[in-house]
């Protein structure tokens, strides 16, 4: 019970001393075509919510995959239905679909600082070089 209270007040400092009462939104807009993704690398802070803004500006549908990455509060407005991927999409700590010529969104806070890689699932454009990295500051 004690060891509660006293997590409950670390995690009280902690957000303290990020500065500010109300923690906004990162809102980051990424294009992505055939094969690539902009802006890359992708920078955001650990414990900062992030809303990226996913346009597909290609001709084919094009996706967003962080196979693995430490996230909280994570929703994502894809289009997941009809969704072709290689590999064991089951896994995948952020996904997310857009089909050509539209736009997605896709909303997590990172907990973890460090660089991961994002990749395509489409099949043949994670080889085609359609990768970028996410890096937690
Ligand atoms: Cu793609």
């Amino acid at each position: 019970m004690m060891k509660k209270v006293i997590l409950i007040a670390v995690l009280a400092l902690a957000l303290a001393a990020c500065g500010g009462s109300a923690v906004e939104t990162a809102q980051i807009t990424v294009t992505m075509k055939e094969f690539a993704y902009d802006p890359n690398p992708i920078t955001v802070a650990a414990g900062t919510p992030v809303e990226i803004t996913l346009v597909n500006e290609g001709a084919v549908e094009h996706d967003f995959v962080i196979e693995v990455i430490s996230v909280t509060d994570v929703s994502m407005d894809g289009a997941m239905e009809d969704h072709e991927m290689s590999g064991d999409h089951e896994e995948f700590d952020l996904h997310t679909s857009t089909p050509a010529g539209e736009s997605s969104t896709l909303t997590f806070t990172p907990t973890e600082p460090g660089t991961y890689q994002i990749f395509c699932s489409v099949p043949g454009h994670k080889e085609a070089g359609m990768v970028a990295e996410l890096i937690v500051k």
